[in-house]
C-alpha cells in the first residue's frame, strides 16, 4: 500500500497576486490556462475584475491564492485615492506579488510593464513583495520584437526578478511560471523568518489559539 507522507501546515496562507500588462498580451489566458487548464484563441477584452482562487501547496505549505485579473490599467495607481477613484475594488496596493507580463512579440508592450514597475516601486514599499516578469506567445518565437537574453539580463540583474518565457496557447511553462513565484514567496514566509516572527505573524492573522 503506497502511502502520502505530506504534512501540510494547518495555517493555510492566502497570497494575493496581481497579473498586470498591456492589453492582448495574454494575462487571462495565463490565468485561465493555470486555473482551468482552457485557452481560447478569441481575443475577449476583460471588462471587469475577475478573481480566482485556487489552492497551491510548495515545500508542503498550503497556500490560497487569490489571483487578480482585472481590465487593463493605463498606470499604477499611486496611492490609495487613486485607487479608490480611477481603479475601485482592484485592490492592487496591497498584493503579496506581482506578475507583470508582456508579449514576446511586442517591444511596446515591454515597455509597458517597465513604466509599471517604476510606478510600482516610486508608490509602495516593496520590502518583501515579489515582482515576476513573464514574457507570454513563447510560441511565436519567430515573430520576437525583443531579445530574450537582453530582457532576461535586465530583468534578473537590474530588476533583481524572476523571468520566465511561457505560451498560454501551448501551455508551456505556465505551471512553471506560478511554481518559480510561489517558491519565492515561500522562500520569504518561512525561509528566513525564525519561529517566533512566524507565531507572531499567525496571532496577528488570528489564526493561531494559544492553550
Ligand atoms: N499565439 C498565442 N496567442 C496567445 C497566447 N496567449 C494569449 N494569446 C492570445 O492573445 C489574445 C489576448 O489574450 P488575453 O488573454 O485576452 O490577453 P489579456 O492580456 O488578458 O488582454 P486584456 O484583458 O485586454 O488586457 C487572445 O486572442 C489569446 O488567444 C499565447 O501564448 N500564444
Ligand atoms: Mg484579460
Amino acid at each position: 500500500m503506497t502511502s502520502s507522507h505530506l504534512t501540510i501546515d494547518s495555517d493555510q496562507q492566502r497570497i494575493k497576486l496581481a497579473v498586470l500588462g498591456a492589453p492582448g498580451v495574454g494575462k487571462s489566458s495565463i490565468i485561465r490556462q493555470f486555473v482551468n487548464q482552457e485557452f481560447n484563441a478569441e481575443y475577449i477584452p476583460t471588462e471587469r475584475k475577475h478573481v480566482y482562487l485556487p489552492s497551491v501547496i510548495i515545500n508542503d505549505h498550503l497556500y490560497e491564492l487569490k489571483i487578480i485579473d482585472c481590465p487593463y490599467i493605463p498606470y499604477f495607481p499611486v496611492n490609495s485615492l487613486y485607487e479608490w477613484t480611477d481603479f475601485r475594488g482592484y485592490g492592487l496596493r496591497n498584493a503579496t506579488a506581482y506578475i507583470l507580463v508582456y508579449d514576446i512579440t511586442s517591444e511596446e508592450s515591454f515597455q509597458y510593464i517597465k513604466n509599471i514597475r517604476d510606478q510600482i516601486l516610486e508608490s509602495r514599499d516593496m520590502h518583501d513583495v515579489p515582482l515576476f516578469v513573464v514574457g507570454n506567445k513563447h510560441d511565436l518565437s519567430d515573430e520576437r520584437g525583443i531579445s530574450r537574453r537582453e530582457v532576461a539580463s535586465m530583468v534578473k540583474k537590474h530588476w533583481k526578478c524572476g523571468y520566465i518565457e511561457c505560451s498560454a496557447k501551448c501551455n508551456w511553462h505556465v505551471v512553471l511560471l506560478f511554481k518559480e513565484l510561489m517558491k519565492t514567496i515561500d522562500h520569504i514566509d518561512y525561509g528566513h523568518k525564525p519561529t517566533s516572527v512566524r507565531v507572531q505573524d499567525a496571532l496577528r492573522r488570528n489564526r493561531c489559539v494559544i492553550l
